[in-house]
């Protein structure tokens, strides 16, 4: 591009920023607290979202891609130098397993990141073939929970806060075991690891409607995580991933609902069709996103909410999809800021269903990306990420330098 035409582009990207803003002011929108908000989102992106992986048909692996958790940091400190919202990265425990922890943690910090949640891993070895935690065989328990108490020790030495965990145990027929004795059992190697965490950590505990498990699985949803968090206390909190509910389940109701009992901890963010597809998110329905993001608002301010990615890329390009991912969730974060509270606190006392619901509409309407580029601008990131992913040559690179070696990935 010539600099005239650099020039041109920018005076109309200023334009269309400034009639936005104008049209916000003019319907009560306060711009400068709007743009604040946006400035201060925090999204943590996944190691493992930048490693290969697959469906249970075939892995496809790609060019570029890291060989360990140090590369895997490499990508991620490009999502965060574009976007300028993401300077943490959740780890998983062994796929992330490196001999110095202090070494990657130096590593993550010398790209200016942190290492977020620490998500142990507890269903890929044959001794959890009936399950981790609520295994019937008390030794393959005790295996499980040694394991959670490390990832403990692992988040002391890489100053992280938050143990992430999901738990694949469940049961494939119908009198296979006890639900409730399978109940006890997990709840006694939750208590052992809660008890271990340092006063400053917290669980985060994620239920899923089913996979691997096809009769039942021990933590299927928000009920079972709510009730198993209350048993342990006040530093065990749910943590809500989009794509573990069965299809027509109202996320957005379950979000207010644990917001309302103060034991929303955590979101992984990504997107389906029909199962856990781990999608781009807000590829499917965007509009589910933004109207989680319109139950959050309020509560956001006092409460401490983790936002994560939890995605695989198994065809698309995976920086730039996580980049994608970002900026779907600055869209919709921008957009729920947008909504007039006050109206849609009369229209919904008044009983005006039409009106309560045009708020909302009103808000998710509003063309939000002049918006968001300005405030990734101000942040040092990039106005359009993807584009300036593409011409950094950035992959370009890594394709080389990482040919030779095994690239990291399940499958
Ligand atoms: C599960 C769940 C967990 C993730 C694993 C890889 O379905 O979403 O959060 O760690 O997949
Ligand atoms: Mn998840
Ligand atoms: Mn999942």
């Amino acid at each position: 591009m010539t600099h005239k035409e650099d020039e041109l582009l920018e005076s109309s990207a200023e334009r269309v920023y400034g009639h936005l803003t104008e049209t916000l002011a003019a319907r009560g929108v306060d711009v400068e607290a709007v743009e604040n908000r946006l400035r201060s989102q925090r999204i943590e992106t996944p190691s493992w979202g930048y490693g290969n992986s697959g469906t249970r048909f075939k892995v496809f692996p790609q060019p570029g891609v890291p060989r360990d958790p140090f590369e895997k940091f490499e990508d991620a400190a490009q999502v965060h130098h574009l976007t300028g919202v993401c300077p943490s990265v959740a780890i998983h425990i062994p796929w992330d397993a490196v001999e110095d922890y202090g070494e990657l943690k130096d590593h993550a910090e010398s790209l200016g990141l942190r290492i977020g949640a620490v998500n142990p891993n507890l269903f890929q070895e044959v001794e959890y073939k009936l399950g981790s935690v609520c295994n019937p065989d008390p030794a393959v328990r005790r295996r499980a929970t040694e394991h959670l108490l490390r990832c403990v020790e692992i988040g002391r030495e890489v100053g992280s806060d938050v143990l992430s965990l999901w738990f694949a145990d469940g049961t494939n027929y119908a009198g296979q075991d006890s639900f409730i004795e399978r109940r006890h059992r997990m709840q006694e190697c939750l208590s052992e690891t809660y008890q271990a965490m340092p006063e400053n950590m917290r669980m985060l505990l994620e239920y899923k409607f089913f996979e691997p498990a096809f009769y039942h699985t021990d933590l299927a949803d928000w009920g079972t995580a709510l009730t198993m968090c209350q048993k342990l206390g006040d530093r065990a909190e749910v943590l809500v991933d989009l794509g573990h509910h069965a299809q027509g389940v109202n996320v957005e109701h379950i979000v207010a609902l644990l917001l309302d009992e103060d034991r929303l901890g955590g979101f992984h963010f990504n997107n389906r069709k029909y199962a856990d597809d781990d999608l781009i998110v807000g590829s499917v329905n965007p509009f589910e996103l933004f109207l989680i993001y319109v139950e959050l608002i309020e509560a956001e301010e006092s409460t401490r909410i983790d936002y994560m990615i939890d995605q695989a890329h198994n065809i698309e390009a995976k920086i730039e999809a996580m980049i994608l991912s970002v900026m779907n969730l600055q869209e919709a974060y921008a957009k729920a800021l947008l909504v007039d509270r006050a109206a849609l606190a009369e229209a919904r006392h008044s009983g005006d269903v039409l009106r309560a619901h045009r708020v909302l509409l009103e808000a998710y309407a509003t063309d939000v990306r002049p918006l968001c580029a300005k405030v990734r601008e101000d942040l040092g990131a990039s106005v359009d990420p993807i584009s300036t992913f593409r011409e950094s040559g950035y992959l370009e690179r890594v394709v080389v330098e990482r040919k030779v070696g095994v690239q990291a990935g399940w499958g």
